[in-house]
């Protein structure tokens, strides 16, 4: 309906243009931005800006700001590359937005800070030309949420602390995962294969070479429930799992407990083996600051509705022995976000978990999944806490060819988002997602280039940039 209301708005500013000047002589331009303060709390605040392209179509924009009052500042934006001159902002197009058809849309937004009152900002523009539309007000809904600080922040580049010695407790603000000094970061990593079948693939050596050579900030630990996991016996997959914690936490990684829900689809099936795993898993691990729990792998087949009811049962199981450790809620359609089952994000927004310091799992693999769910993705950000806690360089079958740029293009924007990620598998499975090649878990050798499959390849040449988390 505002996509629609926008055409119209387009077709209606075009005719007014035509009517003016007769015919247009050159190129046709104009826009709409919708404006909308998403959330404010005591000296910040989250907006969304809207850019509708009302003119001719555009590849390349730069959209221009002016801050009410000085104090207004920008403190991080995302969906393009954001800077501040005074008062003045400007955003510039990333390059999987940057083209603009005539009546598309841009979604981008920014969390800022300011002092005294939060007025909006005026003055819009698309690349030179004055922007119409609406400049809502921002809507004054104060929360307890501590939020990042405005100041410039000196950076650890990786040089000397570990991610966990550098970042400490991790906590929910906004829509980020923030660390200690309260500060946006973004965790990238691998993910086991399931631990029933890839066991020997985690020694010293190879979490050795995941957290020296690949500078891997996390360790996802895959315990699949059903073909063979958890519930065929689990004394031994949880002591397992505490042992993978351990060793992760030994190299100062992050460690998320993955409970591997695939088949059946329905989380309340495991339910009250859920209830018992991560009663013992968190009151084990309570004292650590590593800790991520994931309470459930890929919900499908199954409502939100229901979901939720299931993680609002396991969520208080675990902050009764773990109270301030971050938890990841799957969501339907295989941590679609909904989009695989036809839905999306709304569902979740209009009906959230009845819970703090929570976040929401996306999955992809990028063969399979693209552009609307990348949209999805650019879209539900700006409103949900979101990590994608799985995702894949090939198909959703888990093999198949590498798609390098589907990844490149996904991991771009994720990395802009600062959307955490882990990837599916460190192994040596035998299939397109496996990063190592058949048989090398039989050895020792993690380390070398000649061990990686391509996979392997371009998720290490991603994982071991510098990471630059923020320390005060
Ligand atoms: C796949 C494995 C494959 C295994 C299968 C068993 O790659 O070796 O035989 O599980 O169920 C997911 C799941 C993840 C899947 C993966 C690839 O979370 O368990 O692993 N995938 O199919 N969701 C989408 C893809």
């Amino acid at each position: 309906m505002r996509r629609f209301m926008a055409l119209l708005a387009a077709c209606a500013t075009t005719l007014g243009l035509m009517a003016l000047f007769g015919s247009a002589a050159s190129a046709a331009a104009g826009c709409r931005v919708d404006y909308t303060v998403t959330n404010q709390w005591q000296g910040g605040f989250q907006a969304g800006v809207k850019v509708t392209n009302l003119g001719d179509p555009v590849s390349g924009w730069t959209l221009k700001f002016t801050m009410p009052d000085a104090g207004q500042k920008v403190v991080q934006g995302w969906s393009g590359t954001w800077s501040q001159t005074g008062s003045a902002v400007t955003v510039t197009s990333a390059d999987w937005n940057h083209t603009l058809a005539t009546g598309a849309t841009a979604d981008m937004g920014f969390v800022g800070s300011f002092t005294g009152a939060n007025p909006k900002p005026t003055a819009f523009t698309l690349n030179g030309v004055t922007c119409t539309g609406s400049t809502g007000e921002p809507t004054p809904t104060p929360t307890p949420t501590p939020t990042p600080t405005p100041t410039p922040t000196p950076t650890d580049p990786g040089g000397s602390g570990t991610p966990v010695s550098v970042n400490g407790q991790l906590h929910v603000c906004g829509v980020y995962l923030c660390n200690q000094y309260n500060r946006p970061i973004q965790l990238r990593g691998m993910s086991t294969h399931g631990l029933q079948w890839f066991d020997k693939c985690y020694t010293n050596a190879s979490v050795d070479a995941l957290a020296k050579d690949w500078k891997s900030d996390l360790l996802r630990i895959a315990m699949y429930v059903q073909e063979g996991g958890y519930e065929t016996d689990p004394a031994r997959f949880t002591s397992r799992v505490n042992s993978l914690v351990d060793m992760a936490e030994a190299r100062g990684m992050y460690a998320m407990i993955d409970f591997h829900t695939l088949t059946p689809g329905d989380p309340n099936y495991n339910l009250e083996r859920a209830k018992t795993f991560f009663k013992a898993v968190a009151t084990r691990n309570a004292a650590k600051k590593n800790v991520i729990y994931e309470i459930a792998n890929e919900p499908n087949g199954v409502t939100w509705a229901a979901i939720k009811s299931y993680a609002e049962q396991v969520i208080p199981v675990i902050r009764a022995a773990d109270p301030d450790a971050v938890v990841i809620v799957g969501t339907r359609g295989w941590s679609s976000l909904g989009v695989s089952d036809g839905s999306d994000e709304t569902e979740i927004v209009d009906n959230p978990v009845n819970a703090t310091n929570i976040m929401y799992a996306f999955h992809f693999y990028a063969a399979s999944h693209k552009d609307n769910y990348r949209a999805t993705v650019s879209r539900a950000a700006s409103v949900l806490p979101l990590f994608v806690t799985e995702f894949g360089t090939v198909t959703y079958t888990g093999g198949g060819a590498v798609d390098r740029e589907s990844t490149t293009a996904w991991l771009d924007l994720l990395d802009r988002l600062k959307i955490g990620y882990a990837n599916w598998t460190y192994s040596d499975a035998n299939e397109g997602s496996g990063s190592f090649k058949p048989g090398t878990c039989n050895g020792t050798d993690y380390s070398s280039s000649g061990v990686l499959s391509e996979s392997g390849a371009l998720m290490k040449s991603r994982i071991s940039t510098p990471d630059s988390f923020p320390t005060s």
